[in-house]
């Protein structure tokens, strides 16, 4: 595996907090043994913790409103690779890659595969865009896709999903990820319930291109672009699609995608008991908007969910293996080190959760002791484990401060020259 910044550069970084570093963690590591934990056990769970990157996440984004273009964005897949092994590099958290087609579409399926090599990364879920129509398409997806009234449509929208599950395969990734943005603007537009089988129609031809150790993931979406009635829109539709559907598709948990005040750690633990519990992407949320970075607004809540992550992994063991992948989109900050801070932040709670004494809470809530159940998880949610993190990242040979690493790595500077932009490119779509 070969390094893209300067692996000499960031050992010189590391040296430098090094001391500071080992007396924190020292002091954390006497603080959670009074508890009864070991400091030494967290770290290792830390080291092993990953979440996926969106290829499209390492391009700046935009609004409905605008996009405002940054230096040195990647033009092609294989610089998102780059910057995508620059995220890993550094935070050591973040092997997988998640690609979107025809975003990230190639003709050398054998030099894409090269590439995560080189950097140390593979390929997560693969995601099909069918929510907009692409040059020399031969027909549009203005009123639905997979949903559609056309049977054309509907039979272009599956066989592109049938094309992105080979290019997949062939790039070694295990999951597709459906994402439709169908759906009514007004109320009458649609047969609210033609809709849906037109679209439980669609999947099973996509389900049935499904190699044996795949899987497909629904992700639901409330609204947006379709502001009246979206086919699917909420996590009950996504179930009942993928229970129709069959044992490999599975739900998939967008955070950015629900009403405000969704209560969306009881949708994790329905989905984790009925075996529904599919992947995440990770991101934040405050009013309408759905890609900010994960942790940002409500990091309380991301702690919530992975508190229920942890206690249906007690209950189904290994087999219990949700894919975490980040989806966010960057306007005003420089995609890589929001990439970065949102991978530790979801790696903050996996670790806050571990801290939570599960038998005494569990002896809490027998007992009717309401106030010390909620401080139980309370006490592991205050906890500072940044020290644990930084010792993951030193250890795994990341940086102990990535964003500062980074910053002294002038790669962004360098990827500004290198990477002049065109009018017109775009790193990524809209998302
Ligand atoms: C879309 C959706 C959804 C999806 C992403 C990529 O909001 O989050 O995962 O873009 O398809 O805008
Ligand atoms: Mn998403
Ligand atoms: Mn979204």
């Amino acid at each position: 595996m070969s390094t893209i910044i300067d692996s000499g550069l960031v050992a010189e970084h590391n040296a430098k907090l090094r001391s500071n570093l080992e007396a924190d963690y020292a002091a954390l590591g006497g603080m959670l043994e009074r508890r009864g934990q070991n400091i030494e056990q967290l770290t290792t769970l830390a080291q092993g913790f990953a979440v996926a990157v969106p290829s499209w996440g390492v391009g700046t984004g935009g609004t409905r409103f605008a996009r405002f273009p940054g230096p040195g964005e990647p033009r092609n897949i294989f610089e998102k690779m780059d910057d995508c092994g620059v995220i890993h590099q550094l935070t050591a958290a973040t092997p997988g890659v998640s690609l979107h087609f025809p975003w990230d579409k190639t003709d050398d399926v054998a030099a894409l595969r090269e590439a995560a090599t080189r950097h140390g990364l593979y390929f997560d879920a693969v995601n099909s865009n069918t929510f907009q129509d692409q040059a020399g398409q031969e027909h549009s997806y203005k009123f639905g896709s997979l949903t559609a009234a056309s049977a054309q449509v509907r039979a272009q929208a599956v066989q592109h999903n049938i094309d992105c599950i080979e290019l997949g395969h062939a790039l070694g990734s295990k999951a597709l990820t459906v994402w439709v943005g169908d759906g009514a603007n007004f109320p009458g537009q649609h047969n609210l319930r033609a809709v849906l089988e037109r679209y439980l129609d669609s999947m099973r031809g996509v389900v049935s291109a499904l190699p044996a150790d795949w899987q497909v993931f629904i992700e639901h979406k409330l609204f947006e672009p379709a502001f009246y009635a979206t086919a699917i829109a909420d996590w009950g539709t996504s179930y009942a699609c993928a229970t129709e559907l069959g044992p490999q598709a599975k739900c998939l948990v967008d955070l950015g995608h629900h009403a405000p005040n969704t209560n969306i750690e009881m949708i994790v633990a329905r989905l984790a008991q009925f075996g529904k519990l599919g992947g995440f992407h990770f991101n934040d949320s405050k009013y309408g908007d759905d890609d900010l970075d994960a942790g940002s607004i409500n990091p309380f809540q991301l702690f919530l969910v992975f508190n229920e992550l942890a206690d249906a992994a007690l209950r189904e063991g290994e087999a219990f293996k949700p894919a975490y992948m980040l989806d966010q989109s960057h306007n005003v900050t420089d995609p890589i080190e929001s990439l970065m801070s949102s991978a530790i932040e979801v790696q903050r709670a996996y670790i806050q959760s571990a801290l939570v004494d599960r038998i005494a809470l569990a002896h809490h809530q027998e007992q009717h002791d309401v106030l010390q159940s909620a401080q139980a998880l309370k006490q592991a949610f205050r906890t500072d484990v940044a020290p644990i993190l930084a010792m993951a990242r030193l250890r795994s040979g990341g940086a102990i401060d990535p964003v500062a690493a980074y910053r002294s790595s002038g790669y962004r500077r360098q990827k500004a020259e290198e990477r002049p932009a065109r009018a017109g490119a775009s790193g990524s779509g809209i998302v």
